[in-house]
């Protein structure tokens, strides 16, 4: 099954690169044309044949502005930061349990990464009233790129928010903006690189967390989010999706199957994060650990095979419920003309390869995200309803 105006990820990403040419409009309309692209059938909700208004989170259409404007040159998905209620036991989990190594660490804060990470951190867990996510950090080729995320989403009448190196430990000059999507979101260039770990065995526990992955959001409007990341250049490498809608979609500025996706729900909303580990025993070994300590109720689903992305993963919930992802062997996606690849919302492989079924509360609960004055955002419905909706796209209860 095709979904008319999904282009293929390869021309989106070198369009992506090119400079002066990508204009949120220019890419919509030169880059949805593999195969034979149809009308959507539902009135505005298809992802990219027709000017598609991004929807802010409260409902209101953002300005169509940045159309003219080049986007930042992200690079990939870098850190993210999560407000944890408890950080002596948030640092049991992530690192005495998962692996992670501290880079530095503060009364109210951790800096954590996986070994093969070469900046400063890829997580910053801070101390805070309620577990929230605190931001979505993308590194960005160049320092101008900093000047473009700022005009492209102040064009799109989003907050935003300079902030000196330092600001986060570790991070230099950053721009912070609360995109259209309603999430917090960081650029940066700069940061610094701390000792290399990457042949540190010596060092390593738990799963050996290698690397930030992904960012896993949830939306109320899967296609609008679809929509924006294809602005800012990214390109999509799968899909889930029916004839009607688009269920899920999977897009990446790097050369793998995803730096950001999006899960439908109540939105704006943190569903995970996902770490890479370079090999399916460090996860089965993280899991046969908790096993051992009677922490296996941290583990929410999997281990498994996504039928999407291919990789072997497990979900767990951390001691403020945030959702992380271990997750290994993906594939590359960096071929230019790499195709999307579409699952049928009705194929029961789509989200466990093995039709093992997705507990609900994977598709119900998710982390509240924090505006850039510091305060939980309002979530907005997921207001479609089709056939085979229940969460977010169905359960995956019958094992055919
Ligand atoms: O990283 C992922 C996920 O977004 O966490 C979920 C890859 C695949 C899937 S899915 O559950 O759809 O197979
Ligand atoms: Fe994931």
């Amino acid at each position: 099954m095709e979904h008319p105006g999904i282009a293929s990820q390869g021309a989106s990403a070198r369009e992506g690169r090119r400079r002066g040419s990508v204009g949120g409009a220019r890419v919509r309309t030169e880059h949805c044309v593999r195969g034979q692209p149809r009308r959507h059938p539902v009135a505005g909700a298809g992802p990219g044949l027709a000017p598609t208004p991004v929807t802010r989170a409260d409902g209101t259409a953002a300005a169509a502005g940045a159309s003219v404007l080049t986007p930042p040159d992200v690079v990939r998905s870098a850190y993210a930061e999560l407000a944890v209620t408890d950080l002596d036991r948030s640092r049991w989990f992530w690192v005495d349990l998962l692996g992670f190594a501290v880079t530095a660490e503060e009364d109210d804060a951790l800096y954590l990464r996986g070994y093969d990470e070469l900046t400063h951190h890829n997580l910053v867990l801070r101390q805070g009233p309620e577990a929230a996510l605190g931001a979505l950090a993308y590194r960005v080729r160049s320092a101008e790129d900093l000047d473009r995320a700022e005009a492209w989403f102040a064009a799109l009448g989003c907050a935003t928010e300079r902030r000196p190196a330092g600001a986060v430990r570790g991070i230099g000059e950053a721009v912070r903006v609360e995109d259209p999507l309603g999430f917090p979101v960081e650029f940066f260039f700069a940061a610094e690189h701390p000792e290399r770990l990457i042949q540190r065995y010596d060092l390593r526990r738990g799963a050996e967390p290698a690397r930030l992955d992904h960012f896993n959001i949830v939306v109320p409007d899967v296609a609008g989010a679809f929509e924006h990341y294809r602005s800012l250049g990214f390109s999509c490498s799968e899909t889930i999706e029916d004839e009607h809608r688009l269920y899920a979609a999977w897009m990446f500025r790097k050369q793998s199957v995803h730096d950001v996706a999006f899960t439908g729900g109540a939105g704006p909303r943190l569903h995970h994060l996902g770490f890479f580990a370079h090999e399916a025993h460090q996860i089965l070994h993280l899991c046969d650990v908790l096993g051992s300590l009677d922490e296996q109720a941290h583990i929410e689903r999997g281990p498994g095979r996504h039928g999407v992305s291919n990789a072997f993963y497990v979900y767990l919930r951390d001691p403020d419920g945030h959702r992380v992802e271990l997750y290994t062997s993906d594939y590359f996606t960096g071929d230019p003309d790499h195709e999307v690849f579409r699952w049928s919302v009705r194929d029961p492989r789509r989200r466990d390869f093995w039709g093992n079924a997705v507990v609900a509360s994977w598709y119900a609960e998710a982390t509240p995200v924090l505006g850039l004055d510091g305060k939980v955002r309002p979530t907005t419905e997921l207001t479609e309803v089709a056939e085979v909706t229940v969460g977010a796209d169905g359960f995956s209860e019958d094992r055919r």
